[in-house]
């Protein structure tokens, strides 16, 4: 295939390889090779204009040492790469050109394609997938038919398929189930059979996993669309700066609420970093307490709250309502019922992260409506708020300004009384939240701790009849429905208003072509201008298109078996491969994405469709990879320039340049009086003959001029010596800047490498000959070392270890074929084409990608002599040599007789000698 090199040529070794690879097909996952499968995972990219900087491929060469060491210890390695294709940008792309976001995004994954190639990376291309190709996306759609077509059984703490709850409906009504829903009211057999279709319907949905709802989104009239989150800064749209207000619509909602419980406790199931399963339990957000009523007085209502500490009840001296909250408009008193609507307008179009951080500015008004104390009969000012969330809990509190710090804060502005409750041995002269200690000034409870406390007082009201206890979650049932044109579009068609599924055997239900990306005007999406495809014979089509986390969150399923046309995933693909072993990805996606994956595979795990309910079950996230930025500090209205340590002198300007111009600090002056129209005349004022600049580690970013491709890179030093750089940069978790002058290190490791085969003068300097002792030992040193950091994850430190190891086999001028061999294999997780390279010379023909990797063997490393260093009253004067299983004597006579000894004793006789066996011995003369 190729010629001997006697010179280190990277790039021919490194396009050999890769064209080896490729052609062999090296990396095809075989599910019947009777080996055990390990399953190796990125997290899919989705394929942005800019392409791969080198912070992308962190994860990836990570990632890929794994696959790549599990191959050679035996395993099945799948470990394939795609394309998470629907965005905002390629969408954002279509409405400014009016081109189709799809040839967009093809053209965005050539490139990222040719560059995830360019790095050695073992993919196994033929799993590749697209979320965007009507393939894939037919089966994302199958998902959301079953999910559709399911319900919750919480008794069963499992999702069933509908038809088990219409025959239940048929048999029993709804009242003999406990089922996650939205529908409270009760009825019998009879009375479903009595009710028509379209009713009957309505009932269902509120038990669908997927189902329609009533939500407030973020509508911008100028822009006639609904913006995303992100898209709105302080009240308006990011783009265009227009006004964006609240607006309810009816959207596509999937019930991962009836899976907050299981997606909590599994999490102790898997092996992710804490940080991350933190987050999750924090996005969950389940807490436990109790809703109670309150009694309104004078009016015919009640008021019901979540509170998650019942026990200071008696502290309760006003309420605080939602602005939002239904009842504020029937109780609400005419004298204030100007000021209450003026206030409802203010906060309606507050996000809600604004009136979570906001704790700084306390407002709020007085409905001039009193609620009475259940206990006390007490009369409590009921009041509107923001700082209370009309979707969390009953969207009401009952307010204990002594013990909560936002009902205190609340209390102090408006000065409301304050009552004490809890005696947790802190002065009562500010808001004590703490959670422990005593209760007073609270009748029944008087005395209790806390804990007990709480117990006690959902006890009485539930005996009262005025609340039961209650959990809460943070969670929501996930909005499923965006008014886009570039997602997935429902299998739905509106048969007289009714909701009803695309069979299965007609999907994928394609995107239709329209004449342009821009939002309608009304608030539909894109899609409803493609008339001809939204009205059908059976029906008119949903419009709305899914979410991005659509498409992501089975992917992995699909890999297993891509190309089926059948099913998702055949079962016997699925049961071989199981979940994915290992996953690696950055952690800006600890909630979403990997929520909902997991609520995904429960989902299909409890509907038989998937062996395992959790989809990952190692979780690493890497770091990130800053971009150290180069700064040209401008002295103030000049066009003069001034060298960094000299700008104290002067006031000055950063200005950020390209990191192209400047070498190790240094300005190349002329490419940047060429640079910019603006700097054709700039003056510099140099230290010595130099411009020095400043630098700044931040965010890679076309923005900061400071992005460094892969490409440039690997053209450079070779795709091995990028690898183990960035492998070398430190811990695969913490973020570091990039600095492409560090490299050197690893291409002068590599060139050393090179030299235990090739001499300088390039004669093949191999041979075939027994293995040393003292090669042995630093080659099991090495594999020992080697084997513990990979399995621990450390593989900034193998990189180091592979140094070592080369420097030593170089110092002991080894050149033997068989500890050549063995390096070969050792290293070639991390710097493949090399390692490749030279098994070949070493005289194989098939690759090594599969070979055993070398075994520890401690007998190599156990020491035939030992070196004792021998000190005189204190003092270390030389060192003798002895065999490692001398006794002391023996030891302590070959000590006495080293000539050395001669000087110090002069004749005399030792004081005392005592000997540390194998380590020390020391002589009082
Ligand atoms: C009385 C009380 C006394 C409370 C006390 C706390 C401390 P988590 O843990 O987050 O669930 N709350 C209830 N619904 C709310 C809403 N829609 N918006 C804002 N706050 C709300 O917190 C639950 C507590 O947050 C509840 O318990 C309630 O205040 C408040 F010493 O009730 B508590």
């Amino acid at each position: 295939m190729q010629k001997l090199m006697s010179e280190y040529n990277f790039k021919e070794i490194e396009a050999n390889w890769q064209k080896y690879w490729e052609e062999n097909s090296t990396f095809q996952a075989d599910e019947n090779s009777g080996k055990q499968p390990y399953y190796v995972l990125d997290m899919f990219p989705y394929p942005s204009g800019a392409g791969l900087h080198v912070g992308h491929p962190l994860g990836y060469i990570a990632s890929d040492v794994i696959a790549r060491f599990h191959r050679h210890k035996g395993y099945e390695v799948l470990h394939p790469m795609g394309y998470d294709a629907f965005g905002l940008p390629a969408e954002q792309y279509a409405i400014e050109t009016g081109n189709h976001p799809g040839s967009f995004t093809d053209q965005n994954i050539e490139r990222y394609r040719k560059q995830l190639k360019m790095i050695g990376l073992s993919y196994d291309w033929s799993r590749e997938v697209k979320t965007s190709d009507p393939q894939y996306y037919k089966w994302t759609q199958w998902i959301f038919n079953q999910l559709f077509d399911s319900w919750y059984d919480e008794k069963a703490n499992v999702a069933k398929p509908i038809e088990i709850l219409i025959s239940e409906f048929h048999s029993t009504g709804n009242l003999n189930l406990q089922a996650n829903t939205s529908y409270s009211e009760s009825f019998t057999a009879i009375q479903w059979e009595e009710y028509d279709n379209n009713t009957q319907q309505k009932i269902l949905m509120h038990y669908r996993l997927a189902y329609l709802g009533v939500s407030e989104v973020n509508w911008c009239e100028e822009l006639g669309t609904v913006l995303a989150n992100e898209e709105v800064k302080d009240g308006l749209s990011e783009r265009g700066g227009y006004p964006v207000i609240k607006k309810e619509m009816t959207q596509w909602f999937l019930r991962i609420l009836a899976y907050a419980d299981r997606l909590l406790v599994d999490l102790n199931k898997i092996d992710w970093p804490e940080a991350t399963k933190e987050m999750q339990r924090n996005w969950i957000g389940k807490s436990q307490g109790a809703e109670l009523q309150f009694e309104v007085e004078n009016h015919n209502q009640r008021i019901k709250v979540f509170t998650t500490r019942p026990d200071t009840i008696f502290g309760v001296t006003f309420m605080v309502l939602a602005p939002e909250h239904e009842l504020v408009l029937s109780i609400v008193s005419d004298s204030q019922k100007e000021s209450v609507i003026e206030y409802t307008q203010y906060a309606r179009n507050r996000s809600q992260r604004d009136r979570m951080a906001d704790v700084k500015n306390i407002t709020g008004v007085f409905t001039g409506a009193y609620a009475l104390h259940p206990y006390t009969s007490e009369r409590l000012p009921i009041w509107i708020s923001d700082y209370v969330l009309a979707d969390y809990g009953t969207g009401a509190v009952m307010a204990v300004p002594a013990h909560d710090t936002r009902d205190y804060g609340f209390a102090k502005q408006f000065q409301l009384s304050i009552t004490y409750v809890v005696d947790a041995g802190l002065p009562l002269d500010s808001c004590i939240d703490s959670k422990a200690g005593t209760l007073f000034n609270s009748d029944f409870l008087n005395g209790l701790q806390v804990a007990d406390a709480v117990k006690v007082a959902i006890n009485s009201i539930k005996e009262k009849n005025i609340g039961i206890g209650k959990v809460n979650y943070k969670l929501r049932d996930a909005n499923f429905s965006r008014q886009r044109y570039w997602g997935e579009p429902f299998p739905i068609v509106y048969q007289n208003g009714v909701p009803t599924l695309v069979d299965t055997k007609y999907l994928p239900v394609s995107l239709p072509n329209v004449d342009s990306y821009l939002p309608s005007g009304t608030g539909e999406s894109p899609l409803a201008r493609a008339e001809s495809w939204v009205n059908t014979p059976n029906g008119v089509r949903e419009t709305d298109t899914m979410p991005g986390w659509a498409g992501s969150s089975w992917y992995f399923l699909r890999y297993m078996d891509p190309h089926n046309e059948e099913v998702f995933c055949s079962p016997e693909r699925e049961a071989y491969w199981g979940n994915v072993d290992f996953y690696i990805g950055g952690s800006e996606h600890a909630t979403v994405h990997l929520l909902f994956a997991r609520f995904w595979q429960k989902f299909l795990f409890d509907r038989g469709f998937v062996t395992k309910d959790e989809p990952f079950q190692k979780l690493i996230n890497q770091g990130m990879i800053q971009g150290r930025s180069s700064l040209a500090y401008r002295i103030n209205k000049t066009n003069t320039f001034v060298s960094a340590n000299l700008k104290d002198n002067y006031e000055t300007t950063a200005l950020h340049i390209d990191i192209s111009m400047v070498d190790n600090d240094v300005l190349h002056l002329d490419s940047f009086r060429n640079w910019r129209k603006e700097y054709k005349d700039s003056e510099f004022i140099l230290e010595g003959d130099k411009f020095i600049c400043g630098y700044e580690v931040e965010k890679m970013s076309k923005r900061w001029y400071n992005v460094v491709t892969p490409d440039e890179v690997i053209s450079k030093y070779g795709c091995d010596a990028f690898r183990l750089y960035e492998m070398f940069l430190g811990p695969i978790e913490s973020s570091k800047p990039w600095e492409t002058k560090g490299i050197d290190g690893v291409s002068r490791f590599l060139k050393k490498l090179w030299g235990l085969i090739y001499s300088t003068e390039g004669k093949l300097v191999l041979v075939d000959e027994p293995e040393k002792p003292e090669d042995q030992k630093i080659l099991h040193k090495g594999i020992k070392k080697l084997t513990d950091d990979i399995n621990r994850f450390s593989l900034n430190t193998c990189v180091s270890n592979y140094m070592i190891l080369v420097n030593e086999l170089t110092a002991n001028s080894c050149h033997t074929k068989s500890i050549i061999e063995q390096l070969a294999i050792l290293l070639s997780p991390f710097a493949p084409h090399v390692s490749e390279e030279i098994w070949k010379i070493c005289g194989h023909t098939q690759g090594l990608s599969t070979i055993p990797y070398p075994v520890f063997n401690p007998d190599f490393l156990i020491e035939s002599e030992i070196e004792y260093p021998v000190s005189v009253n204190g003092k270390t004067r030389f060192k003798i040599v002895v065999a490692a299983d001398a006794g002391a004597d023996a030891v302590k006579q070959m000590a006495l007789q080293h000539i050395e000894m001669g000087k110090w004793l002069a004749g005399k006789e030792p004081k005392k000698i005592i000997v540390v066996t194998g380590r020390i011995v020391n002589v009082v003369v």
